[in-house]
C-alpha cells in the first residue's frame, strides 16, 4: 500500500481539508524535532536575544570568552602577535590591502546574527546564532595557518567542531557537500563596491572534510571574541587547507548533492582549485608553494621568516587518507 492509498483511508470531520492537517501534523513532527536538538527557528526564538550562554558573550569584539577546553591541537610553533593575526588580514568585502579589513570594519555589525540551514538534511531553517552555539563546549586549538599567498601565521583560535553542529540537522543521504556564504552589507562592507569577486563570498567542503574533527567553526581567538576583520562573528577554520577556504562571517550553511561553487574557484579556476589542500609540490601560477613566511610579530613591517611548507599544512598524518587515490595535482 502506498502511502497516498494509506492517507485515504483516514477517517476526518469533513470541515478539515487534508492540506490543513498535514500543515499542522508536518508543523508539530517539526517543533518535537528542533526541541530535541535543542533548536528553535528564529521565529519561535523571538530573535534570540538575551542569551546569557558564551554566544551571549560574543555580544562585544575582543571580550572574553569562556572556553572549556584546552590543550589539544596544539602545535609547538609559537603563536603569531595578536596584533599581526588582527592588522594583516584578508577579507575583501572590506578592501584588498592588508590592512583594509582592520581599517574599514568598524561600521559592520556582528549582533544580531542569524544562520539560514538549507538544503538536502531533514531541519532546515533559519536559527539565532546563540541557539546554534549554546550546546557546544568551546575549545582552544592552536594551528598552523597558511594563506595561498605564500605567508603563514599561527593562530589560537576559539571554536568547535563544525561536524557537531552540522549533525544536529540531520544530513541526508544526499548531502554530498556543504556550501558556505559570507553576508553581504554593501552600507557596512566597502569593499563590495568593487567588482573583485563575485559577491557574496562563497566557499564550500566535501561532507567528509566538513565533519572531519579537525575542521571548526570559531567565535574567537586569544581567547576573546573575534574582531570583525577576522570573521566576527562566526567564521570557517580548515588548517590543511589555504586560507581563502575560512570563509568569514557566515550567514548560510548548505548541504548540496553536487560541488558548491565558490567565489575563488569562479574568479580563476586555474589559480584557486576547489580542494585547496595546502600542498608545497604544487605551486599557484604566481606564488611558489614550496617555502612560506611564517609571520611572527608585528612592528615595523610584519617580522616572519622563510620555512618549509608541509604537506597538508603539516597535518597529513590526520587527512591524507581523505583523499586516497585522487591525483592531487588535478584535484588542487
Ligand atoms: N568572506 C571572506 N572570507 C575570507 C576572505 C575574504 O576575502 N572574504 N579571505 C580568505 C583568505 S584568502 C584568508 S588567507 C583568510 C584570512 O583570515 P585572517 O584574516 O583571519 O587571517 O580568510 C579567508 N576568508
Ligand atoms: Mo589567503
Amino acid at each position: 500500500m502506498t502511502a497516498v492509498e494509506g492517507r485515504m483511508l483516514i477517517r476526518r470531520p469533513p470541515d478539515i481539508r487534508s492540506s490543513e492537517i498535514t500543515a499542522e501534523s508536518v508543523y508539530r513532527r517539526r517543533r518535537a524535532v528542533l526541541k530535541a536538538l535543542a533548536l528553535s527557528p528564529l521565529a519561535l526564538a523571538g530573535c534570540g536575544r538575551g542569551a546569557e550562554s558564551q554566544a551571549g558573550q560574543a555580544a562585544n569584539a575582543g571580550a572574553p570568552l569562556e572556553v572549556a577546553r584546552r590543550g589539544a591541537y596544539v602545535v609547538g610553533d609559537p603563536p603569531t602577535d595578536y596584533d599581526a593575526a588582527t592588522h594583516y588580514n584578508n577579507y575583501y568585502e572590506f578592501g584588498t590591502a592588508k590592512d583594509d579589513p582592520a581599517k574599514n570594519s568598524g561600521r559592520f555589525r556582528p549582533q544580531p546574527w542569524s544562520v539560514e540551514i538549507a538544503g538536502e538534511a531533514e531541519v532546515t531553517g533559519r536559527f539565532a546564532l546563540e541557539d546554534l552555539l549554546r550546546p557546544h563546549p568551546l575549545e582552544e586549538r592552536v594551528y598552523r595557518m597558511r594563506c595561498v599567498e605564500a605567508w603563514s601565521m599561527v593562530i589560537p583560535w576559539v571554536g568547535f567542531p563544525l561536524g557537531d553542529l552540522l549533525k544536529r540537522f540531520r544530513p541526508t543521504s544526499k548531502a554530498k557537500y556543504v556550501a558556505f556564504t559570507t553576508v553581504a552589507r554593501p552600507d557596512e562592507m566597502p569593499g563590495l563596491a568593487y567588482p573583485v569577486l563575485d559577491w557574496p563570498y562563497r566557499e564550500g567542503l566535501r561532507i567528509d572534510e566538513a565533519m572531519h574533527p579537525l575542521t571548526i567553526l570559531t567565535v574567537g581567538l586569544f581567547g576573546r571574541t573575534l574582531p570583525n576583520q577576522n570573521g566576527a562573528p562566526l567564521r570557517l577554520v580548515v588548517p590543511w587547507k589555504y586560507g581563502f577556504k575560512g570563509i568569514k562571517s557566515i550567514v548560510r550553511i548548505a548541504f548540496t548533492e553536487r560541488q558548491p561553487v565558490t567565489a575563488w574557484n569562479r574568479a580563476a579556476p586555474d589559480e584557486y582549485g576547489f580542494y585547496a589542500n595546502v600542498n608545497p609540490a604544487v605551486d599557484h601560477p604566481r606564488w611558489s608553494q614550496a617555502t612560506e613566511r611564517r609571520i611572527t610579530g608585528a612592528g615595523f613591517g610584519l617580522f616572519g621568516n622563510r620555512i618549509a611548507t608541509l604537506p597538508f599544512n603539516g597535518y597529513a598524518e590526520q587527512v591524507a587518507s581523505l583523499y586516497a587515490g585522487m591525483d592531487l595535482r588535478r584535484y588542487y
